[in-house]
């Protein structure tokens, strides 16, 4: 009876502990994927609805911050290769019909600029350990009737001992996995990827090169900033980002003297690289910085910088969203932060914020000479006050930013902090 439990206890805890952990861009029953996206001049979200059933329908939604021109839409599966086209905007969703779990790529194109998303559709199957509970109290069942038939429970000696004691092991079998249930792993759904690639100690770091198109960009003209990611190991591109915060990943661009500001959500336009559109109205160097997180591995913040060529043209749009100082009251407490101690960033917010990147309010923070960047989120204030906690990590100048969305758009208010030596 104890070699029994001891070797169900085994089995359970080898299951545990190769457990695989949530893929990253999965579509399925009661998830909908998010995924921000700076495109044709405008920064939404895009929304694959959660799918219970397949085949069956697939709903794609667009939230526009605070609009987003049509997006012409591809939706591809990659096992049978079969391709359909839709349309969506703000209020009007596309919807596909999918025929197969697995792997899909939604491609998304408007202004000339084209992404594309890879996402798998999965269909929750049960948790998969109803055969042990069944299992269990059939056993159970089979031996007392069993027993009762045949007598043995009121013959002595073994037979009688043997059947109790399976019977009872199975009602226990049964009743542990029932109480346990919540705790095990579920099985892998309809669709999942096969096996997790990574190991339990994450992936490789990403090794990052930042590049614009042109080299050399001119100030008031678009350009493109291109990332490139590659594995830390093998050199290859790294093509496995798990959505975080609701994007691939979150990239800053701010101007060397602060003034500029740009929080956006590049397209993947090829394995391992990502792109996104800006217009820098005055010359001189910007510092970029990538938030992003690999599948199974811990986030990752990556930096690099660029060149913008002279004279100074201020630019007729200043990109998505509002900028504006008087957008919103920022109060600091303690007036004179303290480095190596948290203060409180409150921000009077000029409407009501709504849910962007999953958050109701956003502050990035970057030291003066561009070493240090933070980002933390709002702590869930109601009302359109926003609040954040922040530790200034050493004395020195530091450039924030303050982020909200409302129905109007992102708004942004920059402010500076002094945390005195
Ligand atoms: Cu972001």
């Amino acid at each position: 009876m104890i070699r029994l439990l001891r070797l169900f206890c085994l089995a359970v805890l080898l299951v545990v502990v190769s457990a695989s952990p949530t893929a990253a861009h999965d579509v399925r029953a009661g998830a909908d994927l998010r995924i921000a996206q700076t495109i044709a001049g405008a920064e939404l979200t895009l929304v694959i609805k959660a799918t219970t059933r397949v085949p069956g329908p697939l709903r794609v939604e667009v939230i526009g911050f605070p609009s987003a021109p049509a997006l012409d839409l591809r939706l591809r599966s990659t096992a049978d290769g079969r391709v359909t086209h839709g349309t969506a905007a703000p209020g009007r969703p596309a919807q596909f019909r999918v025929e197969e779990t697995g792997p899909h790529e939604l491609t998304v194109g408007a202004g000339g600029e084209t992404a594309v998303i890879p996402f798998r559709v999965l269909v929750d199957r049960g948790s998969g350990w109803e055969f042990l509970i069944y299992g269990g109290l059939f056993v159970a069942g089979l031996l007392l009737v069993g027993g009762l038939l045949t007598g043995a429970f009121n013959r002595r000696g073994r037979p009688a001992v043997v059947v109790t004691a399976v019977a009872a092991a199975g009602i226990s079998v049964a009743a542990l996995i029932v109480v346990l249930e919540p705790w095990l792993p579920a099985r892998p759904p309809d669709g999942a990827e096969p096996r997790p690639t990574g190991s339990a100690l994450g992936r490789p770091y990403v090794q990052r090169v930042v590049t614009t198109v042109p080299a050399r960009p001119a100030a008031g003209e678009e350009f493109t900033t291109r990332v490139e990611l590659f594995d830390g190991s093998t050199g290859r591109p790294v093509d496995d980002l798990a959505v975080h915060h609701e994007a691939m990943a979150h990239l800053v661009v701010t101007s060397q003297d602060g003034r500029y500001f740009r929080h956006v959500h590049p397209l993947r336009t090829a394995p391992g690289r990502l792109e996104v559109r800006l217009r820098a109205d005055r010359p001189g160097r910007y510092l970029t910085y990538v938030e992003l997180e690999r599948t199974d591995s811990g986030g990752q913040l990556l930096t690099g910088s660029f060149t913008v060529a002279g004279p100074e043209r201020p630019t007729a749009s200043p990109g998505p969203g509002i900028q504006d100082a008087a957008a919103g009251t920022v109060t600091v407490t303690p007036a004179v932060p303290r480095a190596g101690r948290p203060a409180t960033v409150e921000v009077a917010a000029n409407g009501t914020p709504r849910p962007w990147l999953g958050m109701a309010g956003h502050l990035i923070v970057r030291a003066e000479d561009g070493e240090f960047l933070g980002h933390v989120h709002e702590m869930g204030t109601p009302g359109s006050r926003l609040r954040f906690t922040f530790g200034f990590p050493v004395p020195g100048r530091y450039f924030a930013w303050a982020q909200y969305a409302t129905d109007r758009g992102i708004t942004t208010v920059p402010f500076t902090v002094e945390v005195p030596r």
